[in-house]
């Protein structure tokens, strides 16, 4: 069996190409093995990770991290997992994260809701995920 891989998120101010997006996750959308684990990343300060009711897989783990906390997930059960910075969340501030290459839980994911720019901002990250697989 193969290891267990580890991957990192960032919780930005900035975007790495674009200074004009503010609070950020990068990578936005992120790809793992099932068992794999993830760590976010206060890179800069004000932000966390909080997984959404309703936008993680049956049976798997919520998380909230409280602000300005690296905080690491494994994540055992495959699917889409939905997150956001609750400071941020109606200004867009949201992610994906894979597990398993497993998207069986897309439509449950698509039907949650959000405020703000938050609906917009999880309907791009899913467009965007949908044209990769
Ligand atoms: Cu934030």
């Amino acid at each position: 069996m193969a290891r267990a891989g580890h991957h990192s998120v960032m919780m930005l101010n900035a975007d790495c190409n674009d200074t004009n997006v503010i609070n950020v996750f990068e990578p936005a959308i992120l790809h793992v093995a099932s068992g794999d684990s993830v760590t976010f990343i206060p890179t800069d300060s004000g932000h966390n990770t909080a997984s959404k009711r309703g936008m993680i897989p049956d049976g798997a783990t919520p998380w909230n991290g409280a602000v300005d906390d690296e905080l690491t997930v494994t994540l055992t059960v495959p699917g889409i997992y939905g997150y956001l910075c609750l400071p941020h969340y109606e200004v867009g501030m949201v992610g994906l994260i894979v597990v398993g290459e497993d998207l069986s839980n897309l439509s449950a994911v698509k039907k949650a809701r959000h405020p703000g720019d938050a609906r917009k901002a999880f309907r791009a990250l899913l467009a965007e995920l949908e044209t990769q697989s």
